[in-house]
């Protein structure tokens, strides 16, 4: 046989080996919601993604269940660009947050088998490390602006170089980003969405006598970030943009929601805080406008509801045309597996800010076992073939799903606003 025969062979056996021949939805419910698909390959080797969209699991499951799943069956798993292109291109209906949740899932699956049948962590399949560790924020938030203070503090004890802080408002009942316990702040916890009350006025008053006092408690190192989680109007942005200036925020995050790019322009046009936005993007259209114009530094954007890999290092490299950086959202509803793949990709790419990161509960990291690890600030991603997270199935199936919404807001007037 000559060298070219046998080559031939080793590439048909490649293909054999990593032709898909199953794929299941897995949700479950160890402490909150979670979605992965996984898939399988012929030589037995799968990959997990993550598909959890807080409050709308079960549209996501369906849509891999209905529509995704049966069109990978018999595909070439090496082949991932090709078939994120037929999932988007393909399809008459694009975008939106479901469908792109599922192409991610589908996607992150297929680069996690690709690396473990390479036999390299993710990291190394996208070029490789740009950095040892990866800078994150912890959150820390109190009923008041002396408990958040303090709970800045703990943060800074534990080894946190980043906090985000969100504080109560006095006469708002439930502010944004602040927990009723001692517990992570967990938004989605009723069947159906709780109503709260919004008063941007009261909110206004706080936000810079909290940052100040963080500034004269804590010094000028530790970088502070905050989210205005789409509360503000333009103007208003503008106004708590500019207020905060003496205290050099890291970022103010979805100062204004920004269905409208363009709203963007004010605020930048009044001020010198560094803008983040985009964890409720789903594509690059999204953030075209936005990045494109300088109007932010940081794009939130992260894989699990953007389409997967694939799509992220479009739009990753399109910011760092821009000088724009990463800042991946990490809310605990977005699964451990979500957090393994964010980890690889901000381990490569050139552009990256910052990683949010709000630690996951126990029952959720057993179900989920990964290799990440947290040291002094960093979060460090571990050099196992693939992504580096794996589940329990048997422990999933114990910890069935379990309807829960996010919340809405409405005015003091009962008008609807966002949340
Ligand atoms: O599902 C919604 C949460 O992920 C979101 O409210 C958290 O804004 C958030 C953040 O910045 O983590
Ligand atoms: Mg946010």
């Amino acid at each position: 046989m000559t060298i070219e025969d046998n080559s031939q062979l080793r590439a048909e056996g490649s293909v054999r080996d990593r032709e898909i021949v199953a794929a299941r939805v897995i949700v479950t419910c160890p402490g909150r919601n979670f979605v992965t698909l996984r898939i399988e390959t012929r030589s037995g080797v799968y990959g997990l993604g993550d598909a959890t969209l807080n409050g709308r699991e079960l549209a996501v499951a369906s849509y891999l269940q209905d529509h995704l799943i049966p069109n990978l069956i018999g595909r070439d798993a090496g082949r991932i660009e090709d078939i994120w292109q037929f999932f988007y291109r393909g399809a008459y209906w694009r975008r939106g947050p479901v469908t792109m949740t599922a192409i991610a899932a589908v996607d992150v699956a297929l680069w996690d088998i690709l690396a473990k049948l390479a036999g390299m962590p993710l990291y190394q399949m996208l070029g490789g490390r740009s950095r040892d560790g990866v800078l994150v924020y912890g959150h820390a938030n109190g009923k008041d602006v002396q408990e958040t203070v303090d709970e800045v503090g703990r943060y800074i004890e534990k080894g946190y170089k980043a906090i985000r802080a969100q504080s109560g408002v006095p006469g708002i009942k439930k502010a944004y980003g602040v927990s009723n316990l001692k517990n992570a702040y967990e938004p989605a916890e009723s069947e159906l969405p709780l109503e709260t009350v919004w008063n941007t006025t009261k909110y206004l008053n706080v936000v810079p006598q909290l940052f100040e006092t963080l500034r004269n408690a804590h010094g000028p190192e530790i970088e502070l970030l905050h989210d205005g989680h789409h509360r503000m109007t333009p103007i208003e942005a503008a106004r708590l943009a500019r207020d905060l200036e003496p205290y050099r925020l890291f970022w103010l995050e979805d100062a204004t929601p920004a269905d409208n790019q363009q709203a963007f322009e004010l605020i930048r046009r009044h001020s010198i805080t560094p803008l983040a936005v985009g964890e409720v993007f789903n594509s690059i259209w999204d953030a075209k406008h936005l990045i494109q114009n300088q109007l932010i530094d940081y794009i939130r954007t992260t894989i699990v509801h953007a389409g997967g890999i694939t799509h992220l290092r479009r739009l990753a490299d399109f910011a760092a045309l821009h000088q724009v950086r990463t800042g991946f959202h990490g809310a605990t509803d977005l699964s451990p597996v979500c957090m393994g793949a964010a980890l690889h990709f901000d381990t490569w790419v050139p552009n990256f800010g910052i990683q949010e990161y709000m630690q996951h509960c126990k029952e959720t990291d057993d179900v989920f076992p990964h290799d990440y690890t947290f040291r002094e600030g960093r979060l460090y991603c571990g050099e196992k073939p693939g992504h580096g997270v794996d589940i329990d199935e048997k422990l999933a199936a114990k910890y069935p799903y379990s309807p829960k919404q996010l919340p809405i807001a409405r005015l003091e007037d009962g008008s609807m606003w966002d949340w």
